[in-house]
C-alpha cells in the first residue's frame, strides 16, 4: 500500500487523534531540556518504551493493548546515561521505569522492617534490597544533574501527539537527537469520531470490530520533523523466519539509520541491529548470562559508537 503524505499525516493526527491536554507544555520543557544539553555538548537520546492502549469507547472502560512491560526501554535508558547521554525518557504510564526497574518485582511492604522494636522507625531490610544504596545513589546522581526527562502516555493518541512534540523539540540540536522507538505501537485503532461515547453493551449481542490503519508515523518523523536526527526503530516478529526481510523493507521504506530486530520470545538474548549496509549479531553468552550482563548493554554500545560516527560525517 502506497505511504500516506507526510501533511495527510499531519492532518489526521490533528482530527483523528485526540491530543493530550499537556503537548504544549511538554514540547517547551523537552526543546528547553535538548538546547541545555546540546550546549554542554551532550548529546540527547528521545527513549519511547511500553505499549500502547487503544480505547474502543470515549469514556474508556474496554482498550485493546499492545504487549510491552517497559524493560528494554528502561534498562537502556540507564545505559545511554552512563554513556553521557541526556535522556528523555517517553514511557507508557506504571511501565517499567530507570532504576526503579530492579525492585519492580518486589512488594514494597516486604522490603520494609522496623528498627529493633520501635514501631515509629521503618529501615530498608537489606536482604530483600542488597543493592539499593548503590541503585538509590545512582538514581540521584542523574536526577540531581538533571538528565532524566520523564514523560508519560497512555493511549496511542497521547504517544503520536507526544512523539510529535519530542521530534518537533529535539529537531532544534540536529544530528545530537537520537530516536530510539522502543515502545510497541498499535497498528489499528478507532477514530475518536467513530468511538461511541458510553460503556458498550453486551446485551447488544456479539461485538464486531472494525479498526483503521495508524499512520505510519516514521515517515514525517524522519523527513520532516527532525530531518537531520538519527534514528533506530525496533521491529517485533514472533515468527523468526520473516523478521530480517520485514527490518530491511522497514529501512527501505523509512529511509532510517537504524532498525534492531528481535522475537519476541527470544527478545532477552539476542537481536539484530540492521543498517543499509550491515547486519550484526547481538547476543548474551552463557557467561554474560552468568555475570548478569543485560543486552541493552551491548546494544546501547553498539548505536552510541554508530551515533557518534554519524555525527562525524555531518561535519562539514
Ligand atoms: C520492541 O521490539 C521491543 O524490543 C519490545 C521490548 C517491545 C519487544 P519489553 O518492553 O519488550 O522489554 O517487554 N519494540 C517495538 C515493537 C513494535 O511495535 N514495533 C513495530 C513493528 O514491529 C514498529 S513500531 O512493526
Amino acid at each position: 500500500m502506497a505511504e500516506p503524505r507526510v501533511s495527510s499525516i499531519d492532518g489526521k493526527l490533528a482530527e483523528e487523534f485526540a491530543a493530550p491536554s499537556q503537548v504544549d507544555e511538554v514540547r517547551e520543557r523537552m526543546t528547553a531540556f535538548a538546547r541545555l544539553h546540546a550546549e554542554a555538548g551532550r548529546c540527547v537520546v528521545l527513549i519511547t518504551s511500553g505499549g500502547t492502549k487503544v480505547p474502543l469507547e470515549s469514556r474508556t472502560v474496554r482498550f485493546l493493548d499492545n504487549f510491552s512491560s517497559g524493560r528494554r526501554g528502561a534498562q537502556s535508558a540507564e545505559y545511554f546515561l552512563d554513556a553521557g547521554y541526556a535522556v528523555v525518557f517517553l514511557h507508557r504510564h506504571r511501565s517499567l521505569y530507570p532504576y526503579a526497574r530492579t525492585f519492580s518485582s518486589i512488594n514494597v511492604l516486604d522490603a520494609l522492617q522496623f528498627s529493633g522494636g520501635d514501631q515509629d522507625r521503618v529501615v530498608v531490610n537489606p536482604q530483600v534490597l542488597p543493592n539499593i544504596a548503590k541503585v538509590l545513589k545512582k538514581y540521584q546522581e542523574v536526577t540531581a544533574s538533571q538528565l532524566l526527562l520523564p514523560v508519560e502516555f497512555s493511549t496511542l493518541s497521547d504517544y503520536l501527539h507526544l512523539l510529535k512534540a519530542s521530534a518537533q523539540a529535539l529537531s532544534s540540536i540536529g544530528s545530537k537527537a537520537m530516536f530510539y522507538l522502543a515502545a510497541a505501537v498499535s497498528d489499528f485503532y478507532i477514530p475518536a469520531c467513530d468511538m461511541p461515547e458510553h460503556k458498550i453493551q453486551s446485551s447488544n449481542g456479539p461485538l464486531q470490530l472494525s479498526l483503521k490503519m495508524v499512520p505510519k508515523i516514521l515517515s514525517p518523523l524522519v523527513i520532516d520533523w527532525a530531518p537531520r536526527a538519527f534514528v533506530i526503530s525496533f521491529k517485533l516478529e514472533t515468527d523468526a523466519a520473516i523478521l530480517l526481510e520485514k527490518a530491511r523493507q522497514a529501512l527501505d521504506t523509512y529511509r532510517h539509520q537504524v532498525v534492531v530486530a528481535n522475537v519476541l520470545d527470544s527478545r532477552r538474548g539476542h537481536v539484530v541491529v540492521v543498517t543499509p549496509t550491515s547486519q550484526h549479531e547481538v547476543v548474551l553468552s552463557k557467561e554474560d548470562v552468568d555475570n548478569q550482563v543485560e543486552i541493552e548493554e551491548k546494544i546501547v554500545t553498539n548505536l552510541t559508537a554508530a551515533h557518534k560516527h554519524f555525527i562525524g560525517q555531518q561535519v562539514g
